[in-house]
C-alpha cells in the first residue's frame, strides 16, 4: 500500500482493525492510486460536486446547489438478473434468487475486481442506516470508486464522522465493496459515466456483505438501499426476530386530530413515493412523511410494531412527478438536488415529461440528443431520478428520525392491475394478511431492466428484495403473530389505484384522492366502518367511501369495487402454480388460505 494516497480527515480517526484489515486487503485487490476516508462533511461535498463537474459527470444547475447527472444508456435500472443471493445452498436462497456457490462466486469476484480500481480513487464511506445510535438502526462501510455514489450516499444515509465514531472498534458493519468496473491505465482519458458491460451485483448474507461491480446507477452503487436495508437485513431481521420491508412510511392524522402511522409495499415504481408525500384532497386530513421506500420495523415494550425508516434521502422517481401528482415532491426537490437522466432546458434547468403540461419547445434530452415536442426519443428516461435529502420535505413528520420509530396500526399492500384487484379490501386475519401480501401482482415498470407492462407476481413487492428463501421469508410473517397479542397486530390491507375500464382510462384519479380510500382504512380501525365481507376479504359497502365531487359513475364504483368470479378463479390457479415453486418451504397456513380463498370464490354465485 505504500504507493498509494490516503486522504483522511483529521476528524476521521479509527484503530477499527476489522475495518482496517479488510479496507487494506480491498486496497490490494482493486489497486486504486488513492483513498478517500469520507468525514462526510458539507465541505468535502462540496469538493467531490466539483470534481464530478470536472470529470463530464454531473453539470451544475443554475438553481440551488443542484447537479444533473447523465448515466451511460446502458447503465438507467437495477439489473435483477445480475444480482445474485449467495448463501451456503440454494435452498437457502430460494427459488426466487440467482443463487451461486459463495466460493466459486468469490473466485469470480476476485477475478473482476483485481486491478479495477486502477488510476481511480477508493472512497471509503461509513454510513449508518437509520439515526446514529437508534437500536433499529445499523452500521455500514461501502468501499466504492464512484464520486457520483459518495454524493448520493451523503444524501441517502447518516454519512461521515459521527458514524465511524459510533462504530468504535465493533466488527459489527456490513461491508460493501463497489467498483465501476473502469480502471484508467495512465494517460487513458476518462468517460463521463464510466461502468461495465458485465454487472454483478453479489450478497453473502452469511457474512453480511456486499460485491457490486460493473454499474453505477442506484439501486445497483448505493450499497446501503436495496442491498443492504433490503436484501441483507431481511436475512438479518429473520435471524433477530424483526422485519426489513419495502414499505413506505406514512402519518395521517384526521380532522379530529387523531394520527396513525400507516406502512405501505408496493413495488418499485408504482406511487410509493407520492403516497408517502400526498396533499388529501379532502378537506382537514393531513399527510406527513416518515420514508418512501423502506421500512424495518420490531416490536416495541408495549407490543406495537415500531418503524423507522433507515434512509435519510429520497431516490424517487423523477418522470411523472408534478405539482399535480405531488406538490411536496417538487417543493422538496428545489436544491440540494441531484437528479439523473432527465432533460435539460436551455435556460439550465431540468424537465421530464409529466413535470408541466405543456412541453418545453427545446431540450437536450437524457441522451444528449437535442429534443422537440416532434422528437420520437423521450426527453427524461423513463426511470430518471433524483436524489434529495428527507428533511427538505415540506410535510416530513416531526417523529421521522425518532429512533424508537412510530407505532404503526396498518400495512397496507399494492400493485398496478388494470384489472381484477378490487379498489381496497381488508383481509380477515393476520395470517390472511400474510397470504393477501404473498399474492402481491404488478405490471413491470422502469425501474428494473426488462419488458415494461408485464403482469409478475411480486410477493410484498419484496420479490428482488429478499435476501433469504421467500417461502422461509412467508413463514417468518406468519410467525410474527406469536409475538403480541392479536390485538396489538397491525390489521393488513389490500390497494389498487390502478384499475382501468373497458377502454383502458384509469378508473381511480389517484394521487390526492387516495386520502378517500385512507379515511375508509382509518374508519375501520376506529370502528366506524362496517364494510361488507367479500370471497377477498371485507370491503367497504359504496356509500362508506367518500366519492363527493368525483364526477365517477354508479358502474364506475361498482367495477372498482367488483370481485369477479372467473378472473379471480383464473388467478388463483396462477398463484397456486407459482407458489408450487417454493415446495416444502411454503408454510401450511398459505396453503390453507389459498384452499379457502378458492372456496370462498367458488361459493359466489355467477
Ligand atoms: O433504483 S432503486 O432500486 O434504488 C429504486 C427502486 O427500484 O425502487
Ligand atoms: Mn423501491
Amino acid at each position: 500500500m505504500s504507493d498509494v494516497t490516503v486522504i483522511k480527515p483529521k476528524n476521521i480517526f479509527t484503530q477499527n482493525k476489522h475495518l482496517l484489515d479488510w479496507v487494506n486487503d480491498m486496497v490490494s485487490l482493486c489497486k486504486p492510486n488513492s483513498i478517500h476516508w469520507c468525514d462526510g462533511s458539507e465541505e468535502e461535498n462540496e469538493r467531490i460536486s466539483l470534481l464530478l463537474v470536472s470529470n463530464g459527470t454531473c453539470n451544475k444547475l443554475k438553481r440551488g446547489k443542484c447537479y444533473y447527472c447523465q448515466t451511460d444508456p446502458s447503465d438507467v435500472a437495477r439489473v435483477e438478473d445480475r444480482t445474485f443471493i449467495c448463501t451456503h445452498t440454494k435452498e437457502e436462497a430460494g427459488p426466487t434468487n440467482n443463487w451461486q456457490e459463495p466460493r466459486e462466486m468469490k473466485y469470480v469476484l476476485n477475478r473482476l475486481f483485481n486491478g479495477s480500481m486502477i488510476g481511480r480513487t477508493m472512497y471509503v464511506i461509513p454510513y449508518s442506516m437509520g439515526p446514529i445510535g437508534s437500536d433499529i438502526s445499523h452500521i455500514g462501510i461501502e468501499l466504492s470508486d464512484s464520486p457520483y455514489v459518495v454524493c448520493n450516499m451523503k444524501i441517502m444515509t447518516r454519512m461521515g464522522e459521527q458514524v465511524m465514531e459510533a462504530l468504535g472498534d465493533s466488527p459489527k458493519f456490513v461491508k460493501g465493496v463497489h467498483s465501476v468496473g473502469a480502471p484508467l491505465q495512465p494517460g487513458e482519458k476518462d468517460v463521463p459515466w464510466p461502468s461495465n458491460k458485465s454487472k454483478y451485483i453479489v450478497h453473502f448474507p452469511e457474512e453480511r456483505s456486499i460485491w457490486s461491480f460493473g454499474s453505477g446507477y442506484g439501486g445497483n452503487a448505493l450499497l446501503g438501499k436495496k442491498c443492504f436495508a433490503l436484501r441483507i437485513a431481511s436475512y438479518m431481521a429473520k435471524n433477530e426476530g424483526w422485519l426489513a420491508e419495502h414499505m413506505l412510511i406514512v402519518g395521517i392524522t384526521n380532522p379530529e386530530g387523531e394520527k396513525k402511522y400507516f406502512a405501505a409495499a408496493f413495488p418499485s415504481a408504482c406511487g410509493k413515493t407520492n403516497l408517502a408525500m400526498m396533499t388529501p384532497a379532502l378537506p382537514g386530513w393531513k399527510v406527513e412523511t416518515i420514508g418512501d421506500d423502506i421500512a424495518w420495523m420490531k416490536f416495541g415494550a408495549d407490543g406495537r410494531l415500531y418503524a423507522i425508516n433507515p434512509e435519510a434521502g429520497f431516490f424517487g422517481v423523477a418522470t411523472g412527478t408534478s405539482e399535480k401528482t405531488n406538490a411536496n415532491a417538487m417543493k422538496t426537490i428545489k436544491e440540494n438536488t441531484i437528479y439523473t437522466n432527465v432533460a435539460l432546458t436551455p435556460d439550465g434547468d431540468v424537465w421530464w415529461e409529466g413535470k408541466t403540461e405543456n412541453k418545453p419547445e427545446k431540450l437536450i434530452n437524457w441522451l444528449g440528443n437535442s429534443w422537440t415536442p416532434e422528437s420520437k426519443e423521450a426527453a427524461a428516461h423513463p426511470n430518471s431520478r433524483f436524489t434529495v435529502p428527507a428533511y427538505q420535505c415540506p410535510v416530513i413528520d416531526p417523529a421521522w428520525e425518532n429512533p424508537q420509530g412510530v407505532p404503526i396500526s396498518a400495512i397496507i399492500f399494492g400493485g398496478r392491475r388494470a384489472s381484477l384487484i378490487p379498489l381496497v379490501y381488508e383481509s380477515f386475519n393476520w395470517e390472511h394478511g400474510v397470504f393477501t401480501g404473498a399474492i402481491v401482482s404488478s405490471e413491470t415498470t422502469a425501474a428494473a431492466t426488462g419488458k415494461v407492462g408485464e403482469v409478475r407476481r411480486d410477493p410484498f413487492a419484496m420479490l428482488p428484495f429478499c435476501g433469504y428463501n421467500m417461502g422461509d421469508y412467508f413463514a417468518h410473517w406468519l410467525s410474527m403473530a406469536q409475538k403480541t397479542e392479536a390485538a396489538n397486530l397491525p390489521r393488513i390491507f389490500n390497494v389498487n389505484w390502478f384499475r382501468k375500464d373497458r377502454k383502458g382510462n384509469f378508473i381511480w384519479p389517484g394521487f390526492g384522492n387516495n386520502i378517500r380510500v385512507m379515511k375508509w382504512i382509518f374508519n375501520r380501525l376506529d370502528n366506524k366502518a362496517d364494510g361488507i365481507e367479500s370471497p377477498l376479504g371485507i370491503m367497504p359497502a359504496p356509500d362508506e367511501i367518500d366519492f363527493d365531487g368525483l364526477n365517477l359513475s354508479k358502474e364506475q364504483i361498482a367495477e372498482m369495487l367488483t370481485v369477479n368470479k372467473n378472473d379471480w378463479l383464473l388467478e388463483l390457479n396462477e398463484i397456486g402454480e407459482y407458489f408450487g415453486m417454493f415446495g416444502n418451504h411454503l408454510p401450511e397456513a398459505i396453503k390453507n388460505q389459498i384452499r379457502q380463498q378458492a372456496n370462498r370464490i367458488l361459493d359466489m354465485k355467477n
